[in-house]
């Protein structure tokens, strides 16, 4: 007797999460679609469509699914992530932060437009992220829930302050405790509410909560941390972005202070506490372990 053909047998992993990337960028521009025609659209689309990874929009979807939810409820919240992380992009590129002219492999969005069009358009990916985020299917208080993840986790308790700790500490030697701490904010923040808000939307309990908040932990300082050795390692044609910035602009990173092969096993150490989370969670045969594979192999 053959076994019966279940969606899971039918298609890898992998293709699931290709499927989910396809729909996360058809609904981003029905989002954007949904805004009057103008330059500013424009501007918006020319970075929140761009070629990115979409991790944070996968990892959103993949919790949900991986708790038992429907992946595809999980969709406003996604693209509201990558809202949230295309204007983080713009306004990280803009010459008074970071002065980049390459992103995505493309120009900047202030090179490709203007300096004045690229911070409004940073503005309004922000706030159509949490117009976006309002459409969530869930009961009225989870949207609430959602909205404050999201909230907290960009904002002055999260990634903005991350920034603004990382750029204080330019030029400054740091110890390894403040460096967690700004990426903790910085990158991890986001990282982290995109798993929670895909539990969130899956009506996970308190433990499994707790568990993805720790993944989430895991998971943004290893990426971070990969961010780190890619920025020392890779070429510029393969990250899509100016390879080589940190050192140039004498940033703190973990490659400074812990080495390239410290920073290679603090990165394994945080994956393994990762895939130690996806067990606690029975999660490691879902699209989400796929997806933390994918990242623990990444190369931009
Ligand atoms: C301007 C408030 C404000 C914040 C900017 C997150 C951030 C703060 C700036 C981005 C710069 C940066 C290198 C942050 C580290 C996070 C990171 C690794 C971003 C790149 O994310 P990927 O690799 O990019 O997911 P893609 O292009 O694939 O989406």
């Amino acid at each position: 007797m053959t076994e019966p053909t279940t969606a899971w047998t039918m298609t890898s992993h992998s293709d699931v999460l290709e499927l989910w990337r396809k729909q996360v960028d058809a609904k981003l521009e029905t989002c954007l679609r949904s805004q009057p025609e103008s330059r500013l659209r424009d501007a918006m689309a020319y970075s929140l469509l761009a070629p990115g990874k979409r991790v944070r929009p996968l990892l959103a979807m993949a919790a949900c699914d991986a708790l038992g939810g429907e992946a595809v409820h999980a969709l406003p919240a996604a693209c509201a992530l990558e809202m949230i992380h295309a204007y983080s992009l713009i306004h990280d590129d803009l010459p008074a932060m970071d002065d980049d002219a390459l992103r995505r492999g493309r120009p900047t969005c202030h090179i490709q437009y203007d300096e004045a069009t690229a911070i409004l358009a940073g503005d309004a990916l922000q706030t159509l992220a949490f117009e976006t985020l309002a459409e969530a299917p869930v009961r009225p208080l989870d949207v609430v829930r959602l909205l404050r993840i999201l909230a907290r986790a960009s904002g002055a308790s999260g990634m903005a302050v991350g920034q603004a700790w990382d750029m204080e500490a330019t030029d400054q030697a740091v110890d390894l405790d403040t460096l967690q701490r700004i990426h903790r904010h910085k990158t991890g923040a986001l990282i982290q509410a995109s798993l929670e808000m895909g539990g969130i939307i899956a009506g996970a309990d308190e433990t499994s909560m707790a568990r993805l908040g720790q993944l989430g932990k895991h998971l943004g300082l290893a990426f971070q941390i990969q961010d780190d050795i890619l920025d020392e390692t890779a070429d510029t044609a393969t990250l899509g972005k100016a390879a080589g910035q940190d050192r140039a602009h004498n940033k703190s990173t973990y490659v400074r202070l812990l080495g390239l092969s410290g920073a290679e096993h603090k990165a394994q150490d945080e994956l393994t506490g990762a895939a130690h989370c996806l067990k606690q969670l029975a999660a490691d045969d879902r699209p989400l372990a796929c997806l933390v594979d994918q990242l623990a192999r990444r190369a931009r």
